[in-house]
């Protein structure tokens, strides 16, 4: 069996960590692609290195010519530009729509049946470009946010509840801004609610801590996180590539769900070999409902940004 390949556009900070992920998992060959001349063709080298010593067999290449991408399975956006301190998500959007619509049209010709995942932010509205420009059904586009955004939360009530990672489940939905939307009713501690576990105002400060997740790492390292999104980008990948179907909040594009119509934004999924294979609708109280349309004015707000 032919070995997959993806290719990663953008090799930066989570370019790098994206490419070791996909390499160490032996997801496929790997293809990194970005405007810096050196770049991808220093961390490929560097990674390929690695290989010896961590021992997998896949091919890892660096590029800033497209060729290298033709035909991959799976593309992951991150070309762009980070949010730098004080800067807000919104402030990126023009930049970015003309990066990601550049992007978008070398995706289109030379990997038409690809799998294609956005991370660049501001998310809701790059991953919304990335659709409309390459025209691919919107089960083969999708954005990464919510399973950073509900790692970030099930961090925290691990934290603070000195109980393993892996027994926390939790569902952050909606746009990634601040006003995203984690559902409590949804954190379960090994299938029991975590309200059982932990007071109302615990809980409360876990979730404001959860939205600013983003800009507390910023406000640290001066910088966007990049590890643990490349994680989460990477166990989208790997759903996709072993048809996996998981339940997984990503941002997929909506037509009547949750009473939203041709706008990306988080919601659960099953991901697996068709790409967004379904969306699930979640019963939501009045209040969940209320936030989510308010992150969905947000989104709706930056949309209405991109100029294609
Ligand atoms: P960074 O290390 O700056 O990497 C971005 C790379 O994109 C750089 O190497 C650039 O040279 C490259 N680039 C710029 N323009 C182009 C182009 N036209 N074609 C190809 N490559 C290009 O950033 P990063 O890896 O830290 O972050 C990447 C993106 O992810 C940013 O937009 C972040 O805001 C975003 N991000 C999103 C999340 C989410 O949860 C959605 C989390 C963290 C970061």
């Amino acid at each position: 069996m032919a070995r997959k390949k993806i290719s990663l556009i953008g090799a930066g900070m989570i370019g790098g960590s994206l490419a070791q992920l996909a390499a160490m998992k032996e997801l496929g060959d790997v293809v990194l692609v970005d405007i810096a001349e050196g770049v991808p063709q220093g961390k490929s080298l560097d990674l390929l290195a690695a290989r010896p010593v961590d021992g997998y067999d896949v091919n890892i290449t660096g590029s800033n010519d497209y060729e290298a991408t033709r035909n991959s399975d799976v593309i992951i956006v991150t070309a762009g530009l980070p949010r730098k301190p004080g800067m807000s998500r919104d402030d990126l959007v023009s930049t970015n729509t003309g990066i990601m619509k550049s992007i978008a049209e070398k995706v289109r010709e030379f990997s038409p049946n690809a799998f294609v995942i956005v991370i660049t932010n501001p998310l809701d509205a790059m991953v919304y470009v990335m659709q409309k420009v390459t025209g691919f059904p919107k089960n083969r586009v999708v954005g990464m946010a919510g399973v950073l955004d509900s790692a970030r939360f099930r961090t925290f009530v691990a934290m603070e509840l000195g109980i393993s990672v892996e027994d926390i489940t939790a569902m952050v939905l909606g746009g990634h801004g601040d006003d995203m939307v984690p559902i409590v009713r949804y954190c379960t501690v090994a299938g029991v609610p975590v309200s059982k576990f932990l007071s109302a105002e615990k809980i409360a400060a876990i979730v404001k801590r959860t939205q600013m997740a983003g800009g507390e790492v910023v406000n640290l390292l001066k910088t966007s996180a990049w590890v643990s999104p490349a994680a989460a980008a990477i166990e989208m990948a790997e759903c996709f590539l072993k048809d996996k179907k998981r339940v997984l909040p990503c941002a997929a594009l909506l037509e009547g769900e949750y009473g939203i119509n041709g706008y990306y934004i988080g919601v659960p999924v099953v991901l697996g070999a068709g790409g967004v294979e379904r969306i699930i609708e979640l019963e939501l109280t009045d209040e969940e409902r209320g936030m989510l349309q308010a992150s969905f004015a947000r989104v709706k707000e930056l949309v209405g940004l991109v100029k294609l």
